[in-house]
C-alpha cells in the first residue's frame, strides 16, 4: 500500500485499545453513569475498573510504572469513556492535566516520585491553575509562593479544580517574583496531605456531576524546596504549554460526549414511531442525523490530527489543539442538543442518556480555556 494513505488510518493497536476500552466502559461505567449524576457522587466503579485495567493514566511513560500510551491513545481512552461517561472520562484526561507539568518541565527526581502512584492506580493528579478573578487570564494569578530556607509555601486559593478532594496530587502554578508578569509565575507539585493545605467547598454544577470540582486553599502550605517544577518563573509557560498538550484531550472528551449522544439517538429513531412509522423514515430526521454524524467525524478528524502533532513534538501546537478542542466541543453541543430534539419530550427526560449529556457537552466549550479563548489563541497564531 501507499504509505501516504496510512496517514488516514489508525493502527490496529489504536483500533484494538478502543475495542478493549468500548468494551470495559459500557460493562463497568455506562451502568453508573446516571447514578453518579443523579446522586452528584464520584465514579469510584469507573475508576476501579480504569485502574484495574491500566487505563486510568494511560499516558504515564513506562520508565515510570505507565503504559506509556501515545497521546493518540490517550484521546481514544477519554473518548470511549466519555461516550458513557462524561464525568468518568475525567479520570484519565486530568490525570494528563495534572502531570502534563511535570512530564514538560520537571526534573528526574519529581517525576519519580509523583508518577508511579498514579500510573498504579493509587491516586489521581489534578491542574491548579484558575482561581476566581483569574480564569480566561491566568496570568492575573494571586496565589503566591515564597523561599523560607529550603522550603517553599504557598498562600492563596485556586478554584474550578478537577478532582479536588480526590487527588493527593496538585500541579500549582503560583507568584514567585510579581514583578515580572507572567514570568514571575512558577509551577509546583503539591501534596495533599502538606501541612497547609485544604481542600474547600464543591460546586453545584449543570453537568459532569460525577467529578467533584472543588477550591483548594493554601495556608503558610510548605512544601520541600525541590518540589518546583523546573525553574523559577517558567511556570506559566509550562502551563500553556501543558494545555497545548491537553486540550486535545478535551476535544476528544467532547468527540465521545457527541458519540454517545449521536448513537443514542440513531437507535432511537428507529423504534420511536410518529404517524405509524418510524421518525428515521422522515426525511428531515434523517438529515439532522447526517449532519451530527458528520460534524462527529470531522471532530474526530481534528482531534486525532492534534494528538499525533503533539505525540511528534511538534513545537508549535497553539493552533491546532486550541481548534481540536473548540471544534470538537462546538460540535459536542450541538450534537447533543439535536440528540435531545430527536427524542422530542422523553429527551427532556432523566429516563434518557441525552439529557446528561447535553448539561456534559456544555463544559467541554468552557473549560481548558474558553472557546472565546480558543478563537483568541488560533487568531494570535494566524496573525503573529
Ligand atoms: N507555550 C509556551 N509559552 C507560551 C505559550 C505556549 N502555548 N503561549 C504563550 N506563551 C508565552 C508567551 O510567549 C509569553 O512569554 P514571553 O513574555 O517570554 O514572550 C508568556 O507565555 C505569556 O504569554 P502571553 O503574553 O500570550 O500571555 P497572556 O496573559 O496574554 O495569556 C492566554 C495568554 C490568554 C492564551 C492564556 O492566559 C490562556 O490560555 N488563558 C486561558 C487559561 C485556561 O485555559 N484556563 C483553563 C484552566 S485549566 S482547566
Amino acid at each position: 500500500m501507499n504509505p501516504d494513505f496510512e496517514l488516514y488510518r489508525l493502527a490496529d493497536e489504536h483500533n484494538d485499545l478502543r475495542e478493549a476500552v468500548r468494551a470495559l466502559a459500557e460493562k463497568e461505567i455506562a451502568p453508573y453513569a446516571a447514578e453518579c449524576d443523579e446522586q452528584e457522587r464520584y465514579p469510584r466503579e469507573a475508576f476501579d475498573a480504569l485502574s484495574g485495567a491500566g487505563f486510568a493514566a494511560v499516558h504515564v511513560p513506562e520508565a515510570y510504572g505507565g503504559e506509556g500510551a501515545d497521546s493518540v491513545s490517550t484521546c481514544i481512552v477519554i473518548e470511549e469513556v466519555a461516550r458513557v461517561c462524561a464525568s468518568s472520562s475525567l479520570i484519565p484526561a486530568v490525570n494528563k492535566l495534572g502531570t502534563m507539568p511535570i512530564l514538560l518541565s520537571g526534573s528526574e527526581e519529581i517525576k519519580q516520585q509523583v508518577l508511579g502512584s498514579i500510573a498504579s492506580g493509587e491516586t489521581t493528579a489534578s491542574y491548579a491553575l484558575s482561581e476566581r478573578e483569574a480564569g480566561s487570564d491566568a496570568a492575573n494569578m494571586k496565589t503566591r509562593a515564597h523561599r523560607d530556607g529550603d522550603d517553599w509555601v504557598l498562600n492563596g486559593t485556586k478554584c474550578w479544580i478537577t478532582n479536588g478532594g480526590e487527588s493527593s496530587w496538585y500541579t500549582v502554578m503560583a507568584v514567585t517574583d510579581p514583578d515580572k508578569g507572567p514570568n514571575g509565575i512558577s509551577a509546583f507539585v503539591v501534596h495533599a496531605d502538606d501541612p497547609g493545605f485544604e481542600v474547600g467547598g464543591k460546586e453545584k454544577k449543570l453537568g459532569i456531576k460525577g467529578s467533584p470540582t472543588a477550591e483548594i486553599h493554601f495556608t503558610d502550605c510548605t512544601i520541600p524546596g525541590d518540589r518546583i517544577i523546573g525553574e523559577p518563573g517558567t511556570g506559566f509557560k509550562t502551563a500553556l504549554r501543558t494545555l497545548d498538550h491537553t486540550r486535545p484531550t478535551i476535544g476528544a472528551q467532547a468527540l465521545g460526549i457527541a458519540q454517545g449522544a449521536l448513537d443514542a439517538a440513531t437507535d432511537y429513531v428507529k423504534e420511536r414511531k410518529q404517524f405509524d412509522t418510524p421518525i428515521a423514515d422522515f426525511q428531515g430526521v434523517q438529515f439532522m442525523l447526517a449532519d451530527m454524524a458528520m460534524k462527529v467525524e470531522a471532530a474526530r478528524h481534528m482531534v486525532y490530527v492534534s494528538a499525533a502533532r503533539a505525540e511528534r513534538g511538534e513545537g508549535n501546537l497553539g493552533f491546532i489543539s486550541a481548534a481540536a478542542k473548540c471544534y470538537a466541543s462546538d460540535v459536542a453541543m450541538e450534537v447533543t442538543t439535536n440528540a435531545v430534539q430527536l427524542f422530542g419530550g422523553a429527551g427532556y427526560t432523566r429516563d434518557f442518556p441525552v439529557e446528561r449529556m447535553m448539561r456534559d457537552a456544555k463544559i467541554t466549550q468552557i473549560y481548558e480555556g474558553t472557546n472565546q479563548i480558543q478563537r483568541m489563541v488560533m487568531a494570535r497564531s494566524l496573525l503573529k
